[in-house]
């Protein structure tokens, strides 16, 4: 097993080796896992091109790793434990062994369907275990998976499709979360329609029983598909820095960008980073709340734990139903030890009051993480005192969907905590602070845009099909460091604390829309001439989504327009993406070259009219008063 460090003497030593010695301690976690051939060079790198190769020329299969390794061991132990949206249903569990049989089921039957090793197949599925088999199936033929999450509107799923060329995508019948029950394949259908014409088939994961319709030659049962197959599969051989995923997220500008991850270094990380921050240990039981079509989900609820040989819980639900004390019944029912969240979640259970916390005894949790955004003191205190009862540690984890892993956390009972602090980096990462213009700003008490320095395994290696995108977006903007695009502050003790994004990025309950994706949607609506988006504060969301809007003409009825823009955002980009408030101009404030002045926008939907700094420059100074006034 990768190392687990156990005191903060340990953990400062073991920094100290990493950055002394980066190669040899990274040599000695990944030779902790089984490799079909052993690599010739630990890293190979420049962040010029960037051009980053882990475990250079070793092979292996990641599902190796996940599964057959700890048959010997394991075996019997559950691997993935499901509870469904319904709190009557059953249970769904799996042991290592009954995992692995499923999974290889599940690979033979993509083969069957004529996938092959560096095929694309995209995964649009609720949370069900077979989300996870599926994506295990894919990685154990050498497939690479490209999960979207199943709230995305038809029109981000095929474009997502479309940029990667999917060859098949799998998919379910409906959607039960909460009280909502969602046609899923028919959006995949709608998506289909849009000329995605890579994809030859689709896989249907049967959770109704109701007749849906199914094109003939093109969609095909997953138990009819699966059931029948053979419950060996041998792994194929991958190169470390072969591709394993694919997944989407959101930038400043353009088009959402899917993100690579490669096989060796990811492995690593990911077990390495999940035993060190969870403190795990043999017999707990660790929950996950996130959804496995966002990074959270993928390295945290399949890949870390399996390679760390834990047990992992997936739900399929939401914290809200049937009632707001449903994961605390949750945690109660599995005995949970471990429980990761986001902020959002925390903040929207904290606003329905203590008696649903205090209905249950929670008497087994022994760590708890937040992830997705920066946590507010208000709901890091209660969560530490109502949900750990003042006694479990929490590990506020700072990373993105580039980083492949948390890179920026306490280690659970080891590190000393400071609510909203993501204190300090896991030894390998080497971040630092610089100013705009790229000059590293050393010391203490300072504050600066977030970089690394230098590589750690499970680094992002390019954007799909446009690896200009990818220097430019990260590696381009400080010189000869990797850019996170979040600000942070050093306080006196050299913990960081995580800021927010410094470019056009929301993060709306966790999740990341670009300022330029959102705005797209609503110029899709017929009566909008241009819009602008900012994020404002939001008591429950951390940022809401505030859209100045120009109209063609004027509006009579500005309830049913505001509605209108909200459906076709849903629509092309999905609900998560619909705009909180919506605020009808004559003008934007542009600069004299045309650019809009998101500045003064963001102080508007701030509320912070006092002080808005010079706009004398502006082009149009005269639609700022009106903007201010009419703030929705
Ligand atoms: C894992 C994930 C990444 C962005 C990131 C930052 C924000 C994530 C955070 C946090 C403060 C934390 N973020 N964790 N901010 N404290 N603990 O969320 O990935 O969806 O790519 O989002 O989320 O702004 O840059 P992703």
């Amino acid at each position: 097993m990768t190392l687990q460090i156990r005191s903060i003497e340990e953990y400062h030593a073991a920094y100290q080796r990493a950055v002394d010695h980066p190669e040899e301690f990274w040599a000695e976690q990944a030779e902790t896992f089984q490799w079909r051939k052993p690599w010739s060079k630990v890293l190979d790198w420049n962040f010029e091109g960037p051009d980053i190769n882990w475990f250079v020329g070793g092979k292996l299969n990641i599902t190796e790793n996940c599964l057959d390794r700890h048959l010997a061991t394991r075996g019997d132990q559950v691997a993935i434990l499901w509870e469904a949206n319904d709190p009557e249903a059953p249970n769904r569990s799996f042991t290592y062994r009954q995992l692995h049989a499923e999974v290889c089921k599940a690979a033979n039957a993509l083969k069957a369907n004529g996938i092959q090793k560096g095929d694309r197949v995209c995964f649009y599925m609720p949370m069900v275990p077979e989300l996870a088999i599926g994506i295990l199936a894919s990685a154990r033929i050498g497939a690479i998976h490209s999960v979207v999450f199943a709230g995305f509107s038809a029109h981000s799923l095929s474009d997502r499709i479309k940029d990667s060329e999917c060859k098949m995508v799998i998919t379910s019948d409906f959607n039960s979360r909460g009280a909502k029950y969602i046609p899923v394949k028919k959006v995949v259908d709608e998506a289909l329609n849009m000329g995605c014409d890579s994809v030859k088939t689709v896989l249907v994961y049967q959770c109704a029983n109701e007749m849906i319709p199914m094109q003939s030659g093109r969609d095909k049962w997953w138990h009819d598909e699966v059931n029948p197959q053979s419950a060996e599969c041998p792994a194929t051989e991958m190169d470390s820095e072969d591709m394993l995923f694919i997944l989407y997220t959101s930038g400043s500008t353009g088009k959402p960008k899917g993100v690579v991850h490669t096989c060796g270094g990811y492995m690593v990380y990911t077990c390495y980073s999940f035993r060190n921050v969870f403190q795990i240990q043999d017999g707990d039981m660790y929950w996950c709340t996130a959804d496995i079509g966002w990074i959270t989900g993928h390295s945290y609820i399949v890949y870390g734990p399996l390679l760390a040989g834990a047990t992992s819980i997936m739900f399929e639900g939401v914290p809200t139903y049937p009632n707001a004390g449903r994961f605390w019944e949750i945690c109660d029912k599995h005995q949970v030890t471990h429980f990761y969240t986001a902020p959002t979640a925390i903040r929207a259970l904290q606003a329905q009051g203590d008696s649903w916390v205090e209905k249950h005894s929670l008497s087994s949790i022994k760590v708890l993480g937040s992830v997705g955004e920066p946590i507010n003191e208000e709901a890091w205190r209660w969560y530490h005192e109502k949900i750990g009862h003042s006694k479990a540690p929490i590990v506020d984890t700072w990373w993105q969907t580039e980083t492949g892993g948390i890179l920026i956390s306490p280690l659970a009972g080891i590190t000393p905590l400071k609510p909203c602090y993501a204190t300090l980096p896991l030894p390998g990462v080497q971040p630092c602070l610089t100013t705009s213009e790229g000059k590293e700003i050393e010391g203490n008490n300072v504050e600066g845009l977030l970089c690394m320095k230098f590589p750690w395994p499970s680094i992002l290696r390019t954007t799909y099909g446009d690896h200009e995108r990818c220097r430019q977006t990260y590696f381009s903007p400080i010189k000869g460091m990797y850019f996170t695009g979040d600000g942070a502050r050093r306080d006196k003790d050299g913990y960081y604390r995580i800021i927010g994004r410094v470019d056009d990025v929301i993060n709306v309950s966790g999740h990341r829309l670009g300022t330029a994706e959102v705005e797209n949607a609503i110029n899709q609506h017929p009566g909008v001439v241009e819009s602008a988006v900012v994020g404002y504060p939001h008591d429950i969301k951390g940022q809401g989504i505030y859209a100045y809007v120009i109209t063609t003409d004027p509006v009579s009825d500005e309830d049913k327009f505001r509605k209108e823009v909200m459906d076709v955002v849903s629509k092309e980009i999905g609900p998560i993406a619909k705009p909180d408030k919506i605020q009808i101009v004559s003008g934007l404030p542009k600069t004299r070259s045309g650019k809009i002045m998101r500045r003064i926008l963001r102080k508007v939907a701030e509320g912070d009219v006092s002080n808005l700094g010079d706009v004398s420059t502006l082009l149009n100074p005269e639609v700022v008063e009106e903007i201010k006034t009419g703030a929705a």
